[in-house]
């Protein structure tokens, strides 16, 4: 092989498509990795979501369910319980790219939330904020943003600004942030940095929008 070559499928190369990837990623504070999943075992478990939320009478007669009303930490609760979640959460793939991007084995469960939005309620829309405003922690926190179905702008997906992590914690949203908008479809998974400034889209579709985030760190 000649020197510079990539050795597709070989251990050098994929060493230096880790590299590329995570240097690229800690750049732009996210990274965005299309077909990651499995798309049934993620439809499997919105459905599972959606039982819960029904169970409870929580899809009618209400806008959202805000992130402190008992509600919301009643789902919590009951979405952690699920073998499905647990799963989801443990996925290879999903811990293979967390590891490149943390640079060393995973801890997984460092604040994992499921979350519901109800169509035609921006009031409850997640408004633009970095993680690390609330997590305060000295080491790097990823978070895996997905989607439990296909997620389209209109239905309210995640946005990032790109680079925003290269600011430290900001208190505003600088003036002229560029914002990077996505169209899921289910097994994609947005990668984000907790300095990355991001926030929901309105909902303007007529699904209900399920997605989990589950927060990952390096082991120390
Ligand atoms: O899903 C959302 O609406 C917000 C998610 C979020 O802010 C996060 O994952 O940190």
């Amino acid at each position: 092989m000649r020197h510079g070559q990539l050795a597709l499928g070989s251990v050098d190369g994929v060493d230096r498509v880790a590299a590329v990837t995570r240097r690229l990623a800690s750049e732009r504070g996210y990274w965005f990795a299309r077909g990651l999943l499995d798309a049934p075992r993620l439809l499997a478990l919105r459905g599972q979501v959606l039982e819960i939320c029904a169970r409870h009478g929580w899809l009618e007669g209400r806008r959202g369910l805000a992130n402190d009303a008992p509600e919301f930490l009643q789902l919590q609760s009951e979405v952690h319980r699920l073998a499905a979640f647990d799963g989801l959460r443990a996925d290879a793939r999903l811990r293979a790219v967390l590891e490149v991007l943390l640079g060393g084995a995973v801890r997984d469960r460092q604040g994992d939330v499921c979350r519901i939005c109800l169509p035609g309620a921006p009031e409850f829309a997640t408004p633009p904020h970095q993680d690390q405003t609330y997590l305060k922690r000295p080491d790097d926190v990823w978070t895996a943003w997905i989607p439990l179905g296909d997620c389209p702008r209109r239905q309210g997906s995640l946005a990032v600004v790109p680079r925003s992590n290269r600011l430290g914690l900001v208190s505003k949203v600088p003036r002229g942030a560029r914002w990077r908008r996505f169209d899921f479809a289910a097994g994609d998974v947005l990668f984000v940095h907790a300095l990355t400034l991001h926030r929901a889209l309105v909902n303007r579709s007529a699904e209900i929008r399920v997605s989990v985030d589950c927060r990952y760190s390096r082991e120390p």
